[in-house]
């Protein structure tokens, strides 16, 4: 998948993905959404969330794969959350936080688990962006979000991850944030970095997945916007599907 995610990258290729929180997802809406994605089709899928309190991933693997092709990627809180049945495991450092667990203290446990899995290592610079309100990575990581105004930061811890080796830059305002990571910080990070970058938390509408593309993310993640509302799903395919041709275009 990061070869992938690279030739994506390098040909101006958007992709997008839904998070499905194992915590939230019903499996009657879980199926209704996977037949969704027959029409309007989405690169990937992420599993996980920064708590889970119902471990359900297997579960929602399962399902996923029952009905869809579509790569599954963990987005995992901690070592709990590792589940072989995946494809490929965001194997995040908290890069925007200094907290050592989360930068290293919980990768070297997860470790041994992870090289057995078979799961494909997308290493990952986390950077989680203040949204106006506490979100749970946040609080649960005991970290400080990057600064919403402050570009350069991102930019320069960006740098940073990719200097020691990350593959891919994460941005996310958090599950459900009040607004999503400003346009000039996504710019501001694909002008530092050569990584492919993932943008996610807020983009509950096709207009604000398109700003994140437009600024230069490469592949966008939506959760709760499209728990909320199912006509989000198409609009956000389309979306996607139109930028690209109008990236062939010009
Ligand atoms: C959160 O980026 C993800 O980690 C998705 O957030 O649920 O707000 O779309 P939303």
């Amino acid at each position: 998948l990061l070869t992938t995610l690279r030739n994506h990258k390098l040909a101006g290729y958007k992709t997008c993905a839904i998070l499905l929180d194992p915590d939230k997802v019903e499996q009657n809406a879980l199926i209704d959404l996977l037949s969704q994605t027959q029409r309007h089709p989405v690169d990937f899928f992420l599993v996980g969330g920064s708590l889970v309190t119902n471990y359900a991933h297997k579960e929602v693997i399962a399902t996923i794969r029952q009905y869809s092709t579509t790569p599954v990627v963990l987005f995992p809180g901690n070592p709990l959350h590792i589940e072989p049945t995946a494809d490929a495991i965001l194997f995040l450092s908290l890069i925007s936080g200094r907290n050592p667990e989360f930068l290293i203290g919980q990768h070297v446990i997860a470790a041994p688990l992870l090289k057995q899995s078979g799961l494909e290592i997308l290493p990952t610079g986390y950077m989680v962006v203040d949204s106006g309100a506490p979100t749970t990575v946040s609080y649960v990581s005991g970290t400080m979000p990057l600064p919403y105004d402050k570009p350069a930061v991102a930019a320069c811890t960006a740098m940073a991850g990719e200097m020691l080796g990350l593959q891919l830059m994460y941005l996310d305002a958090g599950s459900g944030a009040r607004r999503p990571v400003s346009a000039e910080m996504i710019t501001a990070v694909r002008a530092a970095v050569d990584t492919p970058i993932v943008v996610g938390g807020g983009i509950n509408s096709g207009e604000k997945a398109y700003h994140a593309l437009k600024a230069g993310a490469d592949l966008v993640v939506v959760g709760n916007g499209v728990e909320q509302n199912p006509d989000l799903l198409p609009e956000l395919s389309t979306v996607v599907r139109e930028f690209n041709q109008s990236a062939v275009r010009a």
